[in-house]
């Protein structure tokens, strides 16, 4: 079942107000739908769960119709009505609510006078007059909506790392149980832990690659076989993912592994400084005059060409070559090392379980800490904490607290950094936390300047630990916010302040390609899963990933210290930290 949110009922309702204005049903009941999506939207508690169990009677703005209809949304992940209403339309037409900027008014006019159904009409319409002609709309509209259809075609076919990585590994998994796959792996970008995916590089090395390629079109999750021959083939999944695979010699394998790793660039200057060395590189073998070096595994490579094993995530042609000739390739932090988290919410602002469900599984996870920090005030589409909650939630966690031993909550808190870079707390309120993470939730559109001030002005509070999620991009759907990320990461070096690695697989901010900058100026990163719900404290894994891509080492990172630690360190004021 499809994961049902409060956003995700939201986006039903208003699509089934677009398709009945489309249909030019009567705007009363259009107006039902829209007013159910803004009540939904803003409703003060769990609004998903109360819906799910039946229980919406009494909310004023959500009739009965609407009752039903959002109990078996919730229920069941689907809505029968809403579906027979899409299948009216031609489903391309669901292509144009994808566009940025794009609202259904817009929609509605492009549709009804100029019969416009899908983004390839509309681009075509924008080079022509007709649109700039249409009331409401003018030149200026035209260049915004070219624009949104480059950006949705700049992020079409690539998907998120997260996204895939289960799916991913149920798939080696089945590969490697095949009794003539010898050794299996996944090449290419997901290996080297990239936040985004064109597509899945698997390898096998087996003696029976055609019974193997075979193997691999015939799994049932394949929508469309792109290619097949005897030792490759490529598919498209029924989610829309490519994945190639290719079938390899058990010798020519750890040759395969290093080239479909990558990146290109990596592996451009790997054959240069082969060349150098008298062998020429690709993905079956060495070869040359005088001795060819002897390969079993990826590792024998890197060493044949007198370098360190470089690990999958640091191979972007971002200097490691060099690192590892000289022996100083950083000793890459793990998922293991991590002792805690601090970015979390619970059922009191939008998330899904209590402060007690959230401490089991996070000890479930090994961890000795678990960071609470739910939304304030001014997050009220996310039903953020106002002081009163807050204090009572700090005397909560203090209750639950005297029931462990060796793991505890710390009180925290996601304050909003507001317009003018002014928190959404007094600082006698945050001086009562164990720690606060500053993020910003609205007014994203600001200039670059007014932006990089707005958080500087929040790394200067004392009590602001670290910040969330720095730049605020939502990956393949929402550009990062116009900020400075160099004087960003110099504010946090001068104020001590943490800079956050959240975890979620859409943000995974800061970017990777910041971090190494940032710790060579001492600012330490908090790996943070950003969980509003149990399951999503392993997103951590997402996260440790990021890290290593970003060159970060044990030290680096806050939260592999150990509770002790922690506890003390977050009691030193923030400029001896
Ligand atoms: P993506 O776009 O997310 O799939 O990124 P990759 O890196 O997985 O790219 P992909 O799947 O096209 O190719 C996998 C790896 O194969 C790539 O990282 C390096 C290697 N490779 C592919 N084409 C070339 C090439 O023309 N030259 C070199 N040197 N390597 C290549
Ligand atoms: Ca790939
Ligand atoms: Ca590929
Ligand atoms: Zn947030």
């Amino acid at each position: 079942m499809a994961d049902v949110t409060r956003e995700s009922l939201v986006h039903t309702l208003e699509e089934i107000a677009l398709l009945l204005e489309l249909k030019g049903e009567n705007p009363f009941k259009t107006r039902a739908y829209r007013n159910g999506a803004e009540v939904v939207q803003n409703f003060e508690g769990d609004i998903v769960g109360r819906a799910a169990a039946d229980e919406l009677k009494g909310i004023k703005g959500i009739g009965n119709a609407l009752q039903q209809k959002l109990y078996e949304l919730a229920s069941t992940g689907k809505l029968e009505y809403f579906e027979d209403l899409r299948a009216e339309f031609p489903p391309t037409l669901f292509e144009l609510f994808e566009l940025q900027g794009l609202g259904p008014k817009k929609i509605k006019a492009l549709y009804d006078k100029l019969g416009i159904s899908s983004v390839n009409e509309l681009k075509k319409a924008c080079q022509g007059s007709e649109i700039a002609n249409l009331s409401g709309f003018g030149a200026k509209t035209v260049e915004k909506i070219l624009g949104a259809i480059e950006t949705r075609a700049k992020f079409a076919d690539r998907f998120r790392l997260g996204e895939v990585t289960p799916l991913a590994e149920t798939l080696l998994e089945r590969l490697r149980e095949h009794p003539k796959v010898n050794r299996s792996a996944i090449a290419g970008s997901y290996r080297r832990a990239k936040e985004t995916l064109h597509d899945l590089d698997f390898l096998v090395a087996t003696k029976e690659p055609a019974e193997l390629t075979k193997f691999f079109t015939d799994f049932p999750e394949v929508q469309e076989v792109i290619a097949q021959g005897d030792t490759k083939a490529s598919v498209r999944l029924d989610n829309g993912l490519q994945c190639d695979l290719r079938a390899v010699s058990n010798d020519h394998f750890p040759f395969a592994l290093q080239y479909f790793t990558g990146s290109k660039e990596h592996n451009v200057a790997l054959r240069s400084l082969a060349l150098k060395k008298g062998l020429s590189l690709n993905e079956y073998d060495f070869t040359g005059e005088g001795d060819i070096p002897k390969v079993e595994e990826e590792v024998d490579i890197y060493r044949a060409l007198k370098l360190d094993w470089i690990a999958p995530e640091l191979r972007e042609n971002r200097g490691e070559i060099e690192a590892a000739c000289a022996a100083d390739l950083p000793d890459l932090v793990k998922l293991t090392q991590l002792r805690g988290t601090f970015h979390n919410h619970t059922i009191a602002s939008d998330g899904k379980n209590t402060l007690e469900e959230m401490a089991t599984a996070a000890q479930e996870h090994g961890l000795q800490y678990l960071g609470i920090a739910d939304h304030s005030k001014s997050s009220f589409q996310a039903n953020g904490l106002n002081e009163t909650r807050l204090v009572q939630q700090i005397e909560e966690i203090k209750i639950i607290n005297a029931h462990f031993e060796d793991f505890a909550l710390l009180s925290g808190s996601e304050v909003d950094i507001l317009k003018d870079g002014s928190l959404d707390f007094h600082n006698d309120l945050l001086a009562e936390l164990d720690y606060c993470v500053a993020s910003i939730h609205n007014v994203f559109n600001l200039p670059e300047k007014e932006m990089t001030n707005r958080l500087i002005r929040a790394m200067e509070n004392e009590h602001v630990t670290m910040l969330g999620h720095v730049t605020g991009r939502l990956l393949l759907k929402r550009d990062p916010y116009a900020v400075n990320m160099e004087k960003i990461i110099d504010c946090a070096a001068e104020t001590k302040t943490v800079i956050e690695l959240n975890c979620n697989p859409w943000r995974l901010d800061m970017d990777w390609r910041w971090w190494h900058r940032a710790r060579d100026k001492n600012v330490l990163t908090s790996i943070n899963p950003d969980a509003h719900s149990i399951e999503q404290l392993q997103f951590l894994a997402y996260g440790a990933r990021l890290a290593r891509k970003g060159w970060l080492r044990r030290k680096d990172v806050l939260n592999c210290h150990s509770l002790s630690e922690i506890q003390a360190w977050l009691r030193l004021p923030k400029s001896k930290r």
